[in-house]
């Protein structure tokens, strides 16, 4: 990474928080109880990171930061995941209308896409020309912040657990990769206590239209995944290209052969 903290950081995180709370706000939106002061949010993330150096932070910085924005939230039945499908997650997600994933919480939305560093013995606080990318000697300091996000968002949800993979992409990377971020600090903290339960896991594989398909339901990673939710007790389903997805990338892939049949039969009278 080469850039630094992105320029208007306070002015950003503050406005997207009105933006979120009072903008967006509908019935859908039950899954975040309070109105917060935004305010408030903003400066519990300043005292965690500011003046402080990026290679000495771990997730513990953003104990409070998360206690005061997502601790809140339950996601029942509706809770998402992905893992290599970012775009069309979130599309079919819908912000919270249909699905409900970390970037449609409020916590996520005030620092999604951001990049910022603290600064020691500076006037600022802040490094705007440079953050470092990963620390030698402190590898936690690089997944500090959506490490955490990750980790308090699966506690919160229960019943039906959605997951986005994607089944395209090439030999080195897999559907389900044991170092991603679903797989390190998401499926792991899914809640099994008595009240407070994960039922299933729903596996939504995903296949690029017109690109050689890696793997499918029931194949390589797959199976690793399925093995890993089976031993934490929860039930597992997978299905490939749920038609509600592949209308999603149809919709952006509109000429691809693999999307005519797809469009007849959508024009069909
Ligand atoms: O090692 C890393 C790293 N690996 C991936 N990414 C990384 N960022 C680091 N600083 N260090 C970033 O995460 C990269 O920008 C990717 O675009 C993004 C997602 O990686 P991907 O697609 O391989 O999937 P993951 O399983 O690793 O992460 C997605 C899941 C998803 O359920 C979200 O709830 O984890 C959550 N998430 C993780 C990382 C970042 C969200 C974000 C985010 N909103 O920026």
């Amino acid at each position: 990474r080469t850039n630094g903290t992105t320029c208007g950081l306070k002015e950003i995180i503050i406005g997207r928080c009105y933006q979120y709370q009072y903008t967006n706000r509908g019935p859908y939106f039950n899954y975040q109880t309070n109105t917060k002061d935004c305010t408030e949010l903003y400066e519990a993330f300043e005292r965690a990171v500011r003046y402080k150096p990026f290679c000495e932070i771990n997730m513990s910085t953003y104990e409070e930061y998360f206690k005061l924005t997502l601790k809140d939230i339950k996601p029942i039945d509706r809770g998402m995941f992905w893992s290599g499908t970012n775009m069309i997650a979130h599309i079919y997600s819908n912000n919270g209308h249909n699905y409900i994933t970390l970037e449609d919480t409020l916590a996520a939305v005030m620092l999604n896409q951001l990049t910022w560093c603290g600064k020691a013995n500076d006037s600022i606080g802040f490094d705007y020309v440079n953050c470092p990318g990963a620390c030698e000697e402190n590898p936690w300091s690089d997944v500090a912040f959506w490490g955490l996000a990750s980790k308090t968002f699966a506690e919160s949800v229960t019943g039906e657990v959605h997951v986005v993979l994607n089944g395209s992409r090439d030999a080195t990377d897999l559907a389900f990769r044991t170092d991603s971020f679903f797989a390190k600090f998401e499926l792991p903290n899914f809640r099994r206590d008595q009240q407070f339960n994960v039922i299933r896991v729903n596996v939504l594989l995903l296949h690029s239209p017109d690109i050689p398909i890696r793997e499918k339901c029931g194949e390589k990673s797959l199976l690793i995944l399925e093995d890993l939710v089976r031993q934490r007790g929860f039930d597992y389903t997978c299905e490939d290209d749920p038609d509600a997805l592949l209308m999603i990338m149809c919709g952006n892939e509109y000429n691809a052969r693999e999307c005519q049949v797809a469009r007849r039969i959508l024009r069909q009278e």
